[in-house]
């Protein structure tokens, strides 16, 4: 029993990719495992979720639930426990709080301020969207957090059971709390997401006919041979640029 719930805390991958140094896309996948936690019989329910443009999700296919905001942030706010990632699932806390920190040199910033830090600390230095740029390619700003949240797909969306997932997203302590319609909303989120994969913005996929282009009836969303994925982008460039305009 030790062994097989080992394996399955490894089988869960983190990913954190930074492409470039303005734009940071991040993943998370994971490999599925068959639950065996014990069956806890207390719900306790941390608030509502945003379901359709949710801030906060969580990777949870296997026994663990590990929770990121929208920014690329670490939180506490998803887990009935108040941490970020806990283990076995929906029993006590595993990581209280994590996330990725990085630095530049560069010899295109100033000769006395050559190094730039970005990022999560404690507090997060990023804001949830991508870079926007002009004909040329230039930086001109970036996209309005608003429309951006954590995206998340599993390749059995359409078929699983997805009782104890919803009642994990929802913050209950047991994996059986959630109601039909709360199941009903994770399903829906997870069909939305599947269809309008953000592959323009470079978010991961199996391109299955080889054409070079995302096309959700062919193509399977997430990285390659992952079953679950969760996958967020955002930035640190500060100037929104809105459809008409900026701010
Ligand atoms: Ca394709």
């Amino acid at each position: 029993m030790v062994k097989s719930s080992v394996y399955k805390l490894f089988s869960t991958m983190i990913i954190w990719l930074p492409l470039l140094f303005d734009n940071v896309p991040s993943f998370l996948f994971a490999r599925g495992a068959v639950i065996t936690s014990s069956e806890l019989s207390v719900p306790e329910a941390t608030g509502s979720r945003d379901i359709m443009n949710p801030a906060v999700s969580v990777v949870n296919i296997n026994n663990m639930a590990y929770w990121i905001a929208k920014d690329g942030a670490g939180t506490t706010q998803g887990s009935p426990n108040g941490q970020q990632a806990d283990y076995p699932i929906f029993t006590g806390g595993f990581i209280y709080e994590d996330g990725m920190l990085w630095g530049v040199k560069s010899n295109q910033y100033s000769a006395a301020e050559p190094v730039r830090v970005g990022g999560s600390t404690y507090s997060q230095g990023m804001k949830a969207g991508n870079v926007r740029y002009d004909g040329s390619g230039n930086v001109i700003g970036s996209d309005d957090p608003t429309k951006h949240h954590v995206w998340r797909v599993r390749t059995d969306w359409n078929t699983a059971d997805l009782t104890r997932d919803a009642s994990n997203f929802y913050g209950y302590s047991s994996p059986t709390a959630a109601s039909a319609q709360e199941i009903q909303n994770v399903k829906d989120q997870y069909e939305y997401d599947w269809n309008n994969w953000r592959a323009d913005l470079d978010a991961p996929y199996d391109d299955v006919d080889n054409n070079g282009s995302y096309d959700p009836t062919v193509d399977v969303p997430g990285y390659p041979g992952a079953e679950p994925t969760v996958w967020t982008i955002s930035n640190d460039v500060p100037t929104i640029v809105m459809l008409m305009g900026t701010f």
